[in-house]
């Protein structure tokens, strides 16, 4: 199926072209008929003479109901543009011409109505001219009467060759996992029996009977209960496609025009994003009024408007021939689901002449602007950017950004995760590998006593989005040891001095530790030089300024083994207490080694405990151990 819209000048023969090629009424209201004139969208569709489906989007011409014209065009990629022989060039000719171009549609035909009644010739080449300096550029021109039948063969012809083009069309560069469905409401009503019922154009993706898909803004989940394309019932249907859905699990009164019907996680549903405006080269330097409407799809919505670095852009700026695009931040009344990349109209209802602008869609959720100088910053950065940007603009920009954001902003080119499912710009992330080290550093000189620094702490100091990143930054320089982080040097001989219980070459957690601490475990390390399971009480600990931190933190840096708080012996004491109860008959009693050992049950019984959980020994039913081979 192909779907085209009209556009044009009020009564300039849409709705009755559209009547005599399709044999459907566009002009669905008793009003519409009464008073001759489309107010609301309508809908119809023939066979083309190659077999192909053409579904019709009827748009109203008055100026009145520009809101209606942009939703019908809104979603549709080709339009059947419409003048009359009679009539020639008319304000909503232009206005329609201006609302195709900011939409950047590619495709379509001109048609010259009412060619019974006036010779096409100029109003043909007027037109043509017009739509030569669009995003149309270059199209085929064929007169028509509605009322003879004259042309419509010939229009049909061309007709075929416009939908011939448009499945030449390379699709948006967004293959995996396949275009995300977003169909934009455009009429909701009840049939009796079948329920809620919503149409809309399907712009791309598809969308199957029993698939659950949500309602945004609101984000109400509703599961499709039925699906129809041209008045068929189907199972699939894929865009681009005029579809009718029924819905489960919603009242009739809720759905309208505007909203949309998306697939889950795959869309930003936002009210703040930054867009790059092209100016026409009619307004080359538009003045944005702080107000705009902005159009997307059938929505409709007040947008306030800050140009970004607006103080920055000179007067000279009116000089420059082509025009620049302009760089704003937008904050919608009402959220849309959006992704980068996406095309809005801005539209400015009060002004005097015709304020229509194509916009993208470039961040759909911008950082805040809290700097002085931001703005301008804002415009540096994104007019780098390209109109569809890339998962690795938005990553410079942002940083550190979920997998999960950036798939619901459009993007698939994903970089691999730097840890779970973050994604990292990757000079942002070398920049936080080398900072990490020195963050800790600084912490443990601060408090060398410290276990380490909080990993809670670190991740503050670096400003990481989610505590899962820390670990993944840990690594050759940093340890993480439970919820601390510890500087780990290289080697003994790196720190640049030699440390007792460091071997050189063997990487080893150190520390800075004040020397009034160096000099007390040297003591005790002097005093279990002669007796090594002699361990000091806490007496004598007291008396070396050694409390339980003290001792933890030289015993984390190897110049002790600490087998319970206040209990430690020379590093190496483990093995030399294994050497000593190898000698022993196995299995032997805690008396026994307390004996072999020669010390007290105050030391022995932390350390065969240590030995235990070191694996070294194995404990046995009845005060029984025995050292594992
Ligand atoms: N003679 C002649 N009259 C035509 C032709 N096409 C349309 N008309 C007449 O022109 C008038 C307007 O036609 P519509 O089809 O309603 O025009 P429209 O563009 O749909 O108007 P809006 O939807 O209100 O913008 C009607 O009276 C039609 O009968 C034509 O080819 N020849
Ligand atoms: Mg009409």
């Amino acid at each position: 199926m192909y779907v085209v819209a009209t556009a044009g000048h009020v009564d300039h023969g849409k709705s009755t072209l559209v009547r005599a090629l399709t044999g459907m009424e566009p002009d669905r209201w008793a009003e519409e008929r009464r008073r001759g004139m489309t107010i609301d969208l309508g809908y119809a569709w023939m066979t083309l003479p190659g077999g192909e489906n053409l579904a019709f989007v009827d748009v109203p011409g008055h100026e009145r109901f520009v809101p209606n014209m942009l939703a019908g065009l809104g979603p549709v990629p080709a339009v059947m543009f419409i003048v009359a022989a009679d009539g020639g060039w008319m304000p909503q000719s232009a206005e329609h011409l201006a609302a195709v171009n900011a939409l950047g549609v590619t495709h379509g035909l001109l048609v010259i109505t009412r060619s019974d009644l006036a010779d096409p010739g100029l109003a043909t080449r007027q037109a043509l001219a017009e739509i030569a300096r669009t995003s149309l550029g270059t199209v085929e021109a064929v007169p028509v009467s509605a009322v003879t039948g004259e042309g419509l063969d010939d229009l049909k012809d061309a007709l075929v060759r416009l939908v011939a083009s448009l499945s030449g069309q390379p699709g948006p560069a967004r293959a995996e996992p396949g275009p995300a469905v977003r169909l934009w409401i455009d009429r909701s009503f009840t049939i009796r029996g079948a329920g809620t019922v919503v149409t809309g154009t399907l712009a791309a993706g598809t969308v199957r009977n029993g698939q659950e898909l949500l309602l945004a803004p609101a984000g109400r989940p509703v599961r499709v209960r039925g699906l129809e394309a041209l008045g068929k019932p189907a199972e699939a249907v894929a865009g681009v496609a005029r579809v009718a859905l029924n819905l489960r699990g919603i009242p009739v009164d809720l759905p309208e025009r505007g909203m949309a019907l998306i697939e889950p996680g795959r869309w930003t549903l936002t009210s703040e994003l930054d867009v790059r405006v092209t100016p026409t080269a009619d307004n080359p330097h538009p003045k944005f009024p702080p107000d705009l409407l902005l159009h997307i799809g059938s929505a409709r919505t007040r947008a306030r408007v800050r140009v970004l670095g607006a103080d920055a852009v000179g007067g000279a700026e009116d000089d420059s021939p082509a025009p620049a695009p302009v760089y704003a931040r937008l904050r919608l009344q009402d959220p849309l689901p959006l992704h980068a990349g996406d095309r809005v109209i801005l539209r400015d209802p009060g002004a005097a002449g015709l304020a229509i602008y194509g916009a993208r869609v470039l961040d759909p959720f911008p950082p805040p602007l809290a700097r002085r100088g931001a703005g301008a910053a804002a415009v540096r950065e994104l007019s780098a950017w390209p109109d569809i940007p890339r998962a690795a603009d938005l990553l410079r920009r942002h940083k550190l950004l979920r997998a999960s954001q950036l798939a619901a902003a459009g993007l698939s080119d994903l970089p691999a995760p730097v840890a779970g499912d973050w994604l990292a710009d990757p000079a942002h992330w070398a920049w936080l590998r080398a900072e990490l080290p020195k963050v800790v550093a600084a912490f443990s000189a601060k408090d060398p006593l410290a276990p380490g620094m909080p990993a809670e702490a670190a991740r503050a100091a670096l400003s990481l989005p989610g505590r899962d990143l820390v670990p993944a930054l840990a690594g050759q320089d940093v340890v993480l040891d439970g919820a601390y982080l510890r500087i780990f040097a290289k080697s003994a001989a790196e720190q640049g001095e030699g440390r007792p219980g460091l071997a050189a070459g063997t990487a080893k957690p150190t520390g800075h530790l004040p020397p009034r601490i160096t000099e007390g475990v040297q003591a005790v390390l002097d005093g279990l030089a002669d007796d090594p399971f002699a361990a000091p009480d806490t007496e004598r600990l007291r008396s070396l300024g050694l409390d339980a931190r003290a001792l933890a933190a030289a015993a984390r840096v190897g110049l002790l083994l600490r087998v319970a708080d206040l209990v430690v012996l020379a590093p190496g004491a483990d093995k030399e207490a294994a050497r000593v109860l190898a000698g022993l008959d196995q299995p032997f009693t805690t008396s026994q080694a307390r004996q072999a050992l020669g010390t007290s049950r105050r030391v022995a019984i932390p350390l065969l405990e240590y030995l235990d959980r070191a694996r070294v020994t194995e404990r046995l039913p009845g005060d029984l151990r025995r050292l594992r081979s």
